[in-house]
């Protein structure tokens, strides 16, 4: 009778390690490493840039795929430097960058050889992108991500189809397990040839969320081939087995604030999120919405304090040539991140959750704590025992800090305020 029992037990404990992930050592670290940096570059370009109106332009305009493929030979962006986008993602105190390698109208930014539609065999640049991108991340010091979207608006086995892409005039009846070989493959080509790759986000499962993805081999895949390289993925439900990090698309973890992430769960995974400078991911001509550096800083800062990554994206014209109100406010961030860049770096989400007021972060034995919508003089916090001293971050001007009951209060005069962050640095010592 006991037996029995204990050999259900063991039978029990087989069956959930088979669905049971675990991440290596090398894995581990690169998640605590991904948490220290915080600040990653996201980058939307593709063929897609040429009309300028955004990387969904194929599906809006209902373009078929023979139409579409007519943007390839328009792609020559002569203007590209990779090294001085890698550079501008380190002005701004980025230390990754996501880039597109494949979106969803299933454009290769690199030479796969596992179709004909990519930028080295259909356009007239004839240059691998990604390789470029690679060798100077590598050489400068800062780590890449590949986005990469499952969906497939172009690849005649991406079928059947999903919830968009149905104006593409591809003929029913494509083979969808060969739809994810390829898949698989070019995935193979991008762990393979371009050094190491820091992660892998995908995006648009949730075009078919029932189909069967066969995830864990795919996932696999890319922890065999590069153990360190973090999965993630767009797909706004609560993280699956073999993913590595949970993201939120324009939206602070668990905010909601997006119709589409309403069901989404703060799970135990590392956190991003990621948003627009203007309204566009890719290229858009006519999007003059922009973002101020001061609402970008404060978004970053917001992130860290609901322990989350920010991914801050531009869409570079198809030239190859980052347009100035982008470089402007990365230029910006940089400059603030040089200064307070410590109150970011390498922390965690603090002791008091966030606020409306801002948020706090922590590192070993210091709190920040950031105000960044707050008018007045003292401001009340749920109490925190032990301050050693209190100080403004980084100019060191003493704070003053009183314990009353349940609260601990920090007094900064006005003209003590920044506009931008107001941080306060507390030592607890120990
Ligand atoms: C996706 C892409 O479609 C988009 O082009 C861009 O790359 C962005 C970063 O990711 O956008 C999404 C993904 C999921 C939903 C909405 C937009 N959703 O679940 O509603």
């Amino acid at each position: 009778m006991r037996m029995n029992s204990v050999a259900l037990l063991v039978a029990l404990a087989g069956a959930v390690q088979a669905q049971t992930y675990t991440p290596t050592a090398e894995n581990l670290a690169a998640r605590q490493w991904f948490e220290d940096n915080r600040f990653g570059m996201f980058i939307h370009w593709g063929v897609y840039s040429v009309l300028g109106d955004g990387e969904w332009v194929m599906n809006n305009r209902k373009m078929s795929v023979a139409e579409y493929e007519k943007l390839a030979p328009q792609f020559d962006p002569v203007k590209f430097n990779a090294a001085a986008w890698v550079a501008l993602a380190k002005s701004a105190g980025m230390r990754y960058i996501t880039f597109t390698t494949k979106h969803h109208d299933g454009f290769a930014m690199w030479g796969t050889k596992q179709s004909k539609w990519n930028i080295v065999d259909a356009t007239p640049y004839h240059k691998d992108v990604v390789k470029m991108l690679a060798d100077e991340c590598h050489r400068q010091g800062i780590k890449l991500f590949v986005y990469h979207s499952q969906l497939d608006w172009h690849n005649p086995d991406y079928f059947p189809l999903g919830q968009t892409g149905h104006s593409s005039g591809r003929p029913p009846g494509g083979d969808f397990n060969k739809y994810l070989d390829y898949m698989d493959a070019q995935l193979r080509e991008l762990l393979t040839g371009y050094g190491p790759i820091a992660g892998v986000w995908f995006d648009g499962m949730w075009d078919k969320p029932n189909a069967d993805w066969q995830l864990e081999r795919t996932y696999s895949l890319i922890h065999s081939l590069q153990p360190a390289a973090l999965v993630g993925s767009n797909h706004h439900r609560a993280p699956f087995p073999g993913e590595d990090f949970q993201m939120f698309e324009k939206d602070l973890p668990g905010q909601h604030t997006q119709e589409f992430s309403s069901t989404s769960v703060v799970g135990s995974l590392p956190l991003e999120t990621c948003d627009t400078i203007n309204r566009s991911w890719g290229y858009n001509s006519k999007d003059n919405h922009y973002k101020s550096s001061r609402e970008l800083i404060q978004y970053l800062v917001r992130a860290a304090g609901n322990d989350a990554n920010f991914l801050l994206n531009i869409g570079p014209r198809p030239d190859g040539t980052i347009q100035p109100e982008f470089v402007e406010r990365l230029h910006a961030m940089g400059a603030w991140l040089q200064n307070n860049g410590d109150s970011v770096y390498g922390t965690r989400g603090g002791p008091v959750t966030p606020r409306n007021w801002g948020v706090t972060t922590r590192k070993g034995n210091k709190v920040y704590v950031h105000l960044l919508d707050w008018q007045d003089e003292v401001l009340a916090l749920p109490k925190i025992d032990g301050i050693r001293s209190a100080r403004l971050f980084p100019a060191g001007a003493t704070v003053e800090t009183q314990q009353v009951g349940g609260a601990t209060l920090l007094r900064i005069p006005a003209a003590e305020r920044d506009p931008v962050d107001t941080i306060v640095e507390l030592d607890l010592g120990g």
